[in-house]
């Protein structure tokens, strides 16, 4: 029997399940170079952690692993059902509210290792935490797709620590009721910014007004295993402060109030790391609520101990 110790969490409704013993040996090397060892040699440990029976298609990994950076606390590598993540900003409060838990680490500044880079979190004394992430920027503004069934949509292409499609004229109702129809319109609008130049897109972000007054927006977001954010998504959130930054929009320093489709929040807000290249360093500011915590067991006798695949 193997045994996998895990503590989950979910920040604003999203599940983060943070893998804290009994994870595979992924070596010493960079956290970028560790997570491709996991996806070429360990990829049935990540189904075992996040996909059926034991998880499903929202939950997202964590893996713990020692940071190269000694100044850091830990070093994470985030995955999914179908991938693996550069970084994950719900998951990231979500691991800071997990060594909380644990009593790794007390109120104030921590830095936090990831494949995409170091991000410095702050966990205040209410709980809440703050993730100031690896610089973000817009790609392409007014990118027109035309995609099938659909018609033609324009969008922004922008990285946050993920790659998004960010869209706000789409006609839709931003309502947990239309989940399958936002579902199937982002996941057509995916495959159709994939073929249309921008194979690296990943999320889709869908905005518009919220009706509440001080939200300044709210978003639906699809992950890349179709599954949608419960969270407003802090790598999206990260990618929607470079497009307004970008557009000067959003003055450096002020607050970004976004909801998700469940009415969770993120407040966000940027500093200007290269105005000129549009780089923005995103900090945003959530909280996480530890819900669980155990031992997964590998039977090597269950045929679908490594997930359904
Ligand atoms: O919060 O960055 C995020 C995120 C990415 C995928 C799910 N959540």
């Amino acid at each position: 029997m193997t045994r996998i110790q895990i503590i989950d969490s979910h920040t604003g409704g999203e599940p983060t399940r943070t893998v804290v013993g009994g994870g595979p040996d992924l070596g010493s090397g960079s956290l970028a170079g560790r997570l491709e060892v996991f996806r070429e040699k360990h990829d049935a440990f990540r189904r075992a952690v996040v996909t059926e029976p034991r998880g499903s298609d929202v939950l997202v990994g964590a893996l713990l692993v020692e940071p190269v950076d000694k100044s850091c606390v830990t070093g994470v590598i985030y995955f999914d059902n179908v991938t693996y993540l550069g970084m994950c900003g719900h998951g990231t409060i979500g691991v800071v509210s997990t060594l909380s838990y644990m009593g790794r680490i007390q109120p104030g500044e921590h830095r936090i290792e990831t494949p995409v880079g170091i991000v410095t979190v702050v966990l205040h004394k209410d709980g809440s935490v703050s993730v100031t992430n690896i610089p973000a920027v817009r790609k392409a503004k007014g990118v027109n797709i035309h995609c099938p069934g659909i018609g033609n949509i324009s969008g922004d292409v922008a990285w946050g620590g993920n790659w998004f499609y960010i869209v706000d004229q789409h006609g839709l109702q931003l309502e947990l009721g239309n989940i399958d129809q936002l579902t199937s319109f982002t996941w057509s609008l995916r495959q159709a910014v994939n073929k249309q130049g921008f194979p690296e897109v990943d999320h889709i972000v869908l905005l518009a007004p919220s009706n509440v007054k001080e939200v300044h927006a709210r978003n639906y977001v699809l992950c890349p295993g179709k599954a949608y954010d419960r969270s407003p998504c802090g790598t999206g959130t990260s990618a929607h402060l470079a497009c307004l930054a970008a557009d000067g929009l959003l003055a450096e320093g002020a607050e970004l109030v976004v909801e998700s489709i469940v009415g969770s929040r993120f407040t966000g807000s940027f500093r200007w790391a290269d105005r000129t290249a549009g780089k923005v360093i995103p900090t945003i500011t959530g909280t996480a609520f530890v819900m669980g915590e155990g031992t997964l067991l590998i039977d090597a006798h269950d045929p679908f101990r490594w997930g359904i695949v």
